[in-house]
């Protein structure tokens, strides 16, 4: 059991991978947890599980997810580069829905899945504070930075405390160069949800979500410092294996955090407006 034991825990995008991977993590740490799938049906895990379905957009949707709980893990949304249009009904129309039930239900905190991809124009040779400007590398990156704008104005005008979560590449195992930089272990992953969710924290507060990565774009000083994330995991485990293979990306993505995302639907430098002096 863990210090979040016994909260009572909204888990949104309980359906998609990161949701998957959580759901009986947060079980087995004593969370009473919620679980809400989009339109697909879940099957509680266990008799600490309950599930809803819906979409976002709809209050009634939200209210079922909400009713009843303390904090909301906000996973749902879109999670890759897509046409802005979707990118606005589900990472913009849906997050304020939840933000409005949060407030409708008396939540205390919302737990956002923010992404490294709001970050991803920065060099790969810059080490980013906490405090780094937003670099968003797309539609979704804008978004994320949207997010967490929102949770910053939802402490601010009512009180509802914000964690940013600013994923890296959340996967089983590293599998290509630059996750030797953004990794985010599944283990480290569930400690870092958890201190999200139970650590005391000073109105709003984002961190890196990334593992004890040796090459990593990002000081997560903060997060250790403040609510106590200490990752146990590390890339450089696996980083003999991936530097045998070649790296995927092409030559302008390799320089930027954000890696294949940054050069889709990208002007290269040639094409640009020209500058003058
Ligand atoms: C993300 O934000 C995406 O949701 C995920 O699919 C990966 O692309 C990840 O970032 C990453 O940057 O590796």
């Amino acid at each position: 059991m863990s210090e979040a034991a016994g909260i009572r825990v909204a888990l949104s995008g309980a359906g998609g991978q990161i949701g998957a991977v959580l759901r009986p993590r947060l079980i087995a740490a004593g969370i009473v947890l919620r679980s809400g799938g989009g339109p697909t049906a879940l099957t509680p895990l266990s008799e600490a599980e309950t599930v809803t379905t819906g979409d976002l957009r709809d209050p009634e949707a939200v209210d079922r997810l909400l009713a009843g709980t303390e904090v909301l893990v906000h996973l749902a949304g879109t999670s890759v580069e897509k046409p802005l249009p979707e990118v606005i009904e589900n990472n913009l129309i849906a997050l304020h829905a939840v933000y409005e039930g949060a407030r409708r239900h008396g939540l205390r905190r919302v737990v956002f899945a923010s992404s490294n991809h709001a970050f991803g124009m920065h060099s790969v040779d810059d080490r980013l504070a906490i405090d780094a400007p937003f670099r968003p590398d797309g539609a979704y990156g804008l978004s994320k930075a949207w997010g967490e704008l929102m949770g910053q104005m939802y402490w601010d005008r009512h009180g509802i405390e914000g964690v940013a979560l600013r994923i890296g590449s959340a996967l089983p195992r590293p599998t290509e160069f630059r996750h030797l930089s953004t990794w985010l272990g599944h283990d480290d992953l569930t400690q870092l949800v958890l201190r999200s969710i139970a650590a005391p924290v000073p109105g709003t507060i984002a961190v890196w979500g990334a593992s004890n990565n040796p090459r990593s774009y990002w000081d997560n000083s903060a997060a250790a410092a403040v609510i106590g994330y200490r990752p146990t995991q590390s890339a450089e485990d696996y980083a003999e294996e991936i530097l045998a293979r070649e790296n995927p990306l092409d030559p302008i993505a390799r320089t930027l955090q954000g890696g294949s995302f940054t050069t889709m639907d990208y002007t290269p430098e040639a094409e640009r407006p020209r500058r003058e002096g």
